[in-house]
Formats: structure tokens, sequence, C-alpha cells
């Protein structure tokens, strides 16, 4: 089955938050951001903002009348800044005119004097001094120092790892009005509705209740939108509720792109030890997490690379610490994978230099060490239903690996400035929320009186096709035809307490929920039908618009029934809770059974290097993922494909430029280079390890989002074997993203 957009997409019919009619009289509102990344604010000059015509209003923080705090798992970060600024771009005011030219030409005439200060761009910098957004943590199992004189090979070095812009088409952004006795309603480009409506009634100083929130759907979040919708919707509520007027405020990509934060960046040591035969015996490292100028997700995105920082193998000694560290950047955040794509860039950059060290295939060293069932994670959940090993074997087997190897050394012994290379990446990445709160979702589903059903959940359509994978189970689960099926916008009026659509896990989260609301309903419509049929409700189920009984079509149809029920006065209304059962974690001992299922998969990408410029080719991906029994393949196909091109952009040409006073210079899409048409992979081949899938998956179809990115690494490493074929003195330097600009330097390095 498509995806229920497509045809909208195409045609542009599908309503975005700029597509939204605006109601007259609507303002519009710009965000005057920081100058400077650190410094104090001496004065805010806004008359010759105020003079030009159509302004409305400048809006600065004295003007909150509840609070100035949009942290969320830590409260250090204000809507406006207040005496300090932190990063370039902070949001000091907000500009309110009739026109959205005019707010962006005022919001350049409000003077700000700054005394400045000296900004920390650097992690180890940062930690060097003690700025710490939050305490370290350590996860670790066994003991590394036990056993390094068991290691016959021990290898250091250091990892530098760049960031990633989301780059989501649709930019943030809000439209908020007032509705009538202080409440508000917003719409708002955002993954989580929820934090949104919170953060909004926290800023305004009035209850939840009073603050509406809803979401058609979002041109790409990627993590973007799960924490950092929230302070440009507070500013457009906050303007809306100032002047009583309805007020809209999209950010242009220039200043989307200076405000807002993004992947982490990451820097560490680390030292692995391996035995004669390949085992990795001991893993440890130091990481240091760029988190910028305050926490926003920090916390929860460094425990996820503490859980993958063993990536898809058993070790059975290690020591991981990460420290997240306070630098006067914008406040990074969310961005698909969370954190595990760093974590499993350190023990493959640990792996790839182990084999160059020791003269063997990285690709040994992984399949030495794949995970195995029941081995145990470092943080205590053992593995179960392991696929590791089955996908790395049924790549080696479909896409004939050791011909492949084989035919790119030849190529490479046959051409002197061409060269080709080949990694491998395998992949294990947790489903679930970290933190086990989140892991609960709710659906409310109405059948109407003529059979047509209305959902509406929490789970938000960002293009990753969650919509059409709800009216799925809807469909499937009440045996109608999909076209009867309505998936509403994500509206905290109808879905309360909504967790973002984040993780992975908004179909698997929400579609539960929708089960369990639609199996009530299916038993209340069931019971009348035995009413009906004069039969017991255990023999009836619905198939294809009809009642069955006992295997057997009956004559009573779907709309009937619906009818019959209406007029019996059976509630035709149910709504769904769902928590994720069996999870658990324990923060004091760091050990627990924190997700639901493992997702696993093999990756291999090759490229061509052309070595008098350093540029490169993504050639060909290869990989045999574990979909479990994929609700929707087409969907899921192409989540793997933007994924993989997502990644493989990541390490490859996506690089975040600062200069030395933490001023954003890759600001704009001249200067930031994402992956186009010309740069993705030539073919990417994907086959689904067939399997089941596992009982808390939804229908047993697998989550899908964000593992696949981390495929990319393979790229990374391809490159790096390329360049090697070509210089033998090189040796592996482990910093992203490979640019043609470094790939020209390794290439050349030592000769
Ligand atoms: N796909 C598209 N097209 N656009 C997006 O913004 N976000 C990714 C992934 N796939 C994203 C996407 C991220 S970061 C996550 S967590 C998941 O989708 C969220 O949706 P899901 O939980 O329904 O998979
Ligand atoms: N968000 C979050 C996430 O709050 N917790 C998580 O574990 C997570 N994982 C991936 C993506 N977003
Ligand atoms: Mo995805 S980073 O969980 O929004």
């Amino acid at each position: 089955m498509k995806n229920i957009d497509t045809i909208g997409h195409v045609t542009g019919k599908s309503v975005y938050l700029d597509d939204i009619p605006t109601i007259s009289g609507t303002l519009h509102a710009a965000v005057v951001g920081s100058a400077i990344a650190h410094g104090k604010i001496l004065k805010v000059d806004t008359t010759e903002a105020l003079r030009l015509d159509g302004v409305v209003k400048v809006i600065t923080c004295t003007d909150i009348p509840g609070e100035n705090q949009i942290g969320g798992i830590v409260e250090d970060e204000t809507l406006l800044a207040e005496g300090e600024v932190h990063y370039q771009g902070q949001p000091i005011a907000v500009v309110i005119a009739k026109t959205e030219r005019d707010a962006h030409k005022a919001a350049k005439m409000v003077r700000i004097d700054y005394q400045e200060l000296e900004p920390v761009t650097d992690p180890r910098i940062a930690k060097e001094k003690g700025l710490l957004l939050i305490p370290p943590r350590t996860f670790s199992m066994g003991n590394p120092n036990e056993v390094w004189s068991q290691c016959k090979y021990i290898v250091e070095d250091s990892i530098e790892l760049g960031g990633q812009e989301h780059l989501y088409i649709e930019t943030q952004g809000a439209y908020a009005y007032p509705v009538e006795g202080g409440y508000i309603k917003v719409h708002s480009s955002t993954q989580g509705p929820t934090a949104v409506q919170k953060t909004v009634a926290r800023v305004l100083g009035l209850p939840m209740n009073l603050i509406e929130v809803d979401v058609v759907r979002l041109g790409g979040g990627f993590g973007g939108k799960e924490d950092q919708a929230s302070g440009f919707a507070a500013m457009a509520a906050l303007a809306a509720h100032i002047t009583g007027k309805p007020v809209k405020l999209v950010l242009p990509r220039h200043d989307d792109m200076r405000m807002t934060g993004k992947r982490h960046p990451y820097s560490g040591d680390f030292r692995i030890g391996l035995t004669a035969d390949l085992k990795i015996l001991a893993f440890e490292t130091t990481l240091y997490q760029n988190g910028g100028a305050a926490a926003d997700l920090s916390p929860a995105i460094m425990e996820r690379t503490l859980f993958h920082s063993t990536g898809s193998y058993y070790i059975p000694n290690t020591r991981v610490t990460v420290y997240s560290c306070k630098t006067n950047l914008p406040p990074n955040t969310a961005f698909r994978g969370f954190g595990g794509p760093q974590g499993m860039f350190v023990i493959e950059s640990a792996i790839a230099k182990a084999a160059e060290t020791i003269g063997v295939s990285a690709i040994e060293i992984q399949q030495a060490n794949l995970l195995k069932e029941n081995d145990e994670f470092q943080y205590g959940q053992k593995a179960e239903n392991v696929n590791a090993r089955k996908c790395f074997a049924l790549a080696s087997e479909k896409f004939d690996l050791e011909n492949l190897r084989q035919s790119i050394e030849n190529y490479n012994q046959n051409n002197k400035y061409s060269k080709r290379g080949l990694a491998v990446m395998p992949l294990c990445f947790g489903i679930s929320f970290t933190n086990t709160a989140m892991n609960q979702a709710r659906a409310l589903v109405h059948i109407y009186q003529d059979g047509s059903v209305s959902v509406s959940t929490g789970a938000i359509e960002m293009g990753q096709g969650v919509n059409t994978k709800m009216a799925q189970v809807a469909s499937i689960l009440l045996g109608i035809d999909i076209s009867r099926v309505k998936i509403h916008s994500t509206n905290t009026t109808r879905v309360a307490n909504t967790s973002p659509t984040a993780a992975s896990s908004g179909a698997d989260l929400n579609g539960n929920a929708l089960r369990i609301a639609i199996a009530a309903l299916k038993k209340r419509l069931l019971k009348v039908a035995a009413e009906l049929l004069e039969c017991s409700d255990d023999e009836l189920t619905i198939e294809n618009e009809t009642v069955i009984r006992n295997g057997a079509p009956t004559a009573l149809k779907w709309n009937e029934l619906v009818k019959k029920a209406h007029l019996k006065r059976v509630a035709l209304t149910e709504n769904g809770h769902y928590a994720t059962p069996v999870i658990y974690f324990d923060k004091t001992k760091e050990k627990g059974h924190p997700f639901a299922y493992h997702v696993y998969g093999t990756g291999v990408v090759t490229i061509t290097l052309d070595c008098i410029r350093g540029t490169y080719t993504i050639d060909d991906v290869y990989i045999v993922h574990d979909f479990g029994n994929s609700i929707n393949p087409l969907i899921d196909l192409g989540q793997v494909e933007g994924a993989v091109v997502q990644g493989i952009g990541w390490l490859t040409l996506e690089e975040l430029a600062f200069d030395s006073k933490g001023r954003l210079l890759s600001n704009s899409l001249s200067t930031y280079k994402v992956p186009d048409i010309h740069f993705a992979p030539k073919s990417i081949q994907c086959i689904p390890l067939p399997t089941n899938g596992p009982e808390l998956a939804v229908l047993r179809s697998k989550a899908i989002g964000e593992p696949p990115f981390m495929y990319g690494i393979a790229a990374y490493f391809a490159i790096h074997n390329a360049i090697k074929a070509f210089n033998p003195s090189y040796s592996i330097k482990l910093t992203a993203p490979l640019t043609p600009e470094r790939v020209l330097m390794h290439l050349y390095q030592g000769r």
C-alpha cells in the first residue's frame, strides 16, 4: 500500500503549517537573535524598529506573564534572553508586525549592545573548565583493567565527530490565536504537541487546559522538532496572548540554521583490546558530548550513546563514560538515532583502527564479535531473538561479499588514480524511549452511524508514513476497507499527555493503543452481532466488512451492524491506552531492561575515490534489514533509503563550520552541503530478513525510522579503505565528516 499522502504531496494539496488559511487580522512575528555567542546584554533599543510602519510591538523577556523557562529535562533555558546570551542566534526579542516582511525588516532594526565574553566551543575545553550540563555517567560490565594483560592487541586512539543540520524542508514555525477567555489555539510544526502545550502554558502562566495544540503534519522533523519546536510556538502564543490577535511565526531558513540545535558533535578517546583470535576482550572509552548552551535533550541523548557504545557486538569487559559539555553553541538536540550513531561510530572506529594495526580486514573483527542469543549488553539486558549473525550471513551470501571484495581488490590493482573501497556496518538498535515513563500512548476511535471511522492518536506524521500505518492497523483489525478510516490531526484536546513522536516508536506505541481501542469496540459490536444472529460472540469476527460466523460469511454487513449497535445504545467511541510492558531501567545501577526489542541489520557500502581530486562517489549500498513482519514494505523501504542517504551525508559532505567566536559559518544551503540526487548511492538494494517479528512491535512490524541511518557509517570506512589502497602509509584518522578536502589531505599524507 502506498502512503495515503502520496497524491496530496505530489499535487501540492497537502497542508503544512504555512498553508493553513489565516484569520483576517493575523499578525506576523520575527525573532531577534543574538549577534554574538557569549556576552552580557547591556541594552536593547527598540525605538527605531517601533518607528517602522506596520510594527505593532516588540516583545522581550520582561513581557512574559508566566515563567521565562523552556527547559525540559533541566530547567536551564530561557525563552527570551535575560541579561546574558550563550549562543549566536539565541532569541532575545520578538517583533510583531502587520506583514511578515515588516516583521523581519524591523527585527534587523532592534539595536542591542553587548559586552562580549570569551566563548567556549570545544567540549574538551568546556570539560576542563568544569562546564558540564549534567554530571557524567558511566556504563560498565566486567572489568577492562583485569584483562588488558590477556589481550594480544591493544589499540588506542581518539575520534573527532561532527554534528549535523536537520534541514527539514519545512522550517520551525507556529500559528497561534486567542479563542476566548484566555484559551489559545496553537498550530505548531512539532513532533511533541504535549511539549508545546506544556511550554506555552508555562510561559503564559496558564493551566494546560487553556492551551490547545493541533498538528496536521510536518515537512520533516528528524528529531529537530522533538523539543525545539516548543520555544517558537511559545513565542507565537506569547505574541497572540499579548496582542489579542492571531500571530504567525515561521523561521526563514537562515534563522532556523542559526537559532536551532543540531546533532551533537562528539570528541573522544578509546582503547580496545583483542585476543589472538580477534575477540574483543575489553573496550574503554571516554566521550565528550558537545551539548551547546543548554541541556535540551542532551542528557537523554548521552544515555543512548551509552546504550549503543558497544554497537552490535558482545564485549565482556567495558567501561564507557560520557561527559555532556556546555558550550556556546545552539543547544544541540535530537537527530535520527539520538546519540546512538555517535556511540556506534566510536566502536566501529576502534574496530577499524584495530584492523589496521593487526593487518586484517575490519570485517573479520566485526564477524568474530557479533551478538549471539542471550549475550548480555553492558546495561544488563539479555539479547533475545538476536538477528545480528543471521543478517550478516544473509548479506554475505546474497550479495556475494567475497566476490565483491575480490573485484574491488582487482580494480584497485588495475587503477592507479582511482580506487574503490568497501565497508560493512552491522546494526543493533534498541527500540523504546530510554526513559521508561515515555513509553505510553493513547488512541481515540469513533465509529460514526454511517460506518465511517475516525482515528486520533498521539502520533505525528512527518513524512515517515505513520498515518498510513495507523489507517492500516484500524482497517486490518476492524476488518473494514481502509477508505472508511480517517486519520485526524494530532490534537491535545483529543489525545492528551502524549510522548513526542520519536525514538522510532510512533507506530508501535500509538498503533498498540489503537489496537486496544479497537479490540474494545469490536467486542461490543460482536456482542450486538451475536444477539442479532442468535449465537455466541466467540463464533464471530469481522472480515471484508462482513460478520463471519465460524469462518463463513453471514448476511450481516458492517454498516448494518454499526447502525443496529447505535440503536441499541452501544458506545461507538473508545479510548485505548498502551504502556509498553516488560521494560524498566535502574539509573542507580545503570542496569535494567530498557528496550522492548532490538532492530538488527547488515549494511555494505562501496565507493569509488578520485585520488587526484579527493572526491568520491557512493556506488552501491547492500542491506539485509530486520523489518520483522513489515506492515508496509513500501514505506519501510522508503525509510531505509532516506535514512541511509542521511547517514552517509552526516559522515561525508555535511560539515558544520563555526568560527572561533562561535558563529555559524555554514549558515545556508550554499555553504552547508547535503546529499543531492547526484551524490546519492547509484543503487540501494535492501533485502528483508525473513522473520516473524516481535510481539511488542505493532502487528509484529518492527520500528524503522532511525535504525537504517547507522548503515551510513559504512560509507565513512569504505572511503578510508579506498584512501589506504592509494596511500599505504596512511593511517586512518578518525575525524568526521570525511569531506573531499579532508580526503585529499589523507591521500597525500606522508607522501
Ligand atoms: N522520515 C521522514 N520522512 N521525515 C522525518 O522527519 N524522522 C525520523 C524517522 N523518519 C523522519 C523520518 C525520526 S528521527 C524518527 S524518530 C522517526 O521517523 C519517527 O517516526 P516513527 O516513530 O513513526 O518511526
Ligand atoms: N527521545 C527521547 C528519543 O526522549 N528518548 C529516547 O530514548 C529517544 N530515542 C531516540 C530518539 N528520540
Ligand atoms: Mo527521532 S531523533 O527520535 O525524532
